[in-house]
């Protein structure tokens, strides 16, 4: 079958996560083999009818950037109005070089088919791991509603972080009502994985590989 080929069903989408140069390597907030989900991603992408990117996007000065509060380092956590806030690098912020896309996505594949990039986190005072709720539960960012409207059943994701936004944004799918998958090995993480699986298995969150997708056999 040739590899750019659509397989999946119309009421399916690959929903892609933060695939952004700061997430990769030489970015401010690189994550270990960070880039080593394009490729798969690249893949992945001509078998899906219907895709859908998120994009971190934070103002200067965002609430979840540890410069923001003097005296605390990237990595510790805060007491902010919504609870625990983990504190981050300077990161993805709008209209800087971190923000793009990781430059070897390829534009025929993924981002010209793309139907909607998502910016999540621009917010000054609310960061937003998921791509559908904020992190402080309340503020949603429509897209349930957008891909309920659009007619889809499925949610397959890939991207970064697994154990940040790939997490936060697998878990509220299945909340919204969507069968969701996430494609393991189209994604990496920032720490330990072992609590973002025991969710997974708890929430119902299906797990898949890029092997079977490309195969045609999810
Ligand atoms: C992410 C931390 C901060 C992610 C975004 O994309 O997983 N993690 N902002
Ligand atoms: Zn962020």
């Amino acid at each position: 079958m040739p590899l750019s080929e659509p397989t999946m069903r119309d009421d399916d989408l690959l929903l892609l996560i933060d695939v952004q140069r700061d997430f990769c390597a030489g970015g401010r907030l690189a994550v270990p083999d960070g880039d080593a989900v394009v490729p798969a991603i690249n893949r992945l992408a001509g078998r899906f009818k219907h895709i859908v990117l998120t994009q971190d996007w934070h103002p200067a000065g965002h609430t979840s950037f540890a410069s923001h509060h003097p005296g605390k380092r990237p990595f510790e956590q805060i007491l902010v109005s919504y609870g625990v806030q983990t504190l981050w690098p300077d990161h993805c912020v709008q209209q800087t070089p971190g923000a793009e896309f990781h430059p070897d996505l390829d534009v025929a594949l993924v981002l010209r088919p793309a139907e909607l990039i998502l910016r999540k986190g621009f917010r000054k005072e609310i960061d937003s791991y998921s791509a559908f709720l904020e992190n402080d539960k309340r503020t949603t960012t429509g897209l349930a509603g957008y891909l309920r409207e659009r007619g889809f059943r499925r949610i397959f994701l890939a991207g970064l972080a697994y154990d940040y936004c790939v997490r936060f944004s697998a878990v509220d799918a299945v909340r919204a009502g969507f069968e969701t998958f996430v494609i393991e090995d189209a994604c990496r993480a920032i720490g330990p994985v072992a609590e973002t699986e025991r969710e997974f298995a708890q929430a119902g969150v299906e797990l898949a590989t890029a092997a079977e997708i490309v195969a045609g056999r999810a």
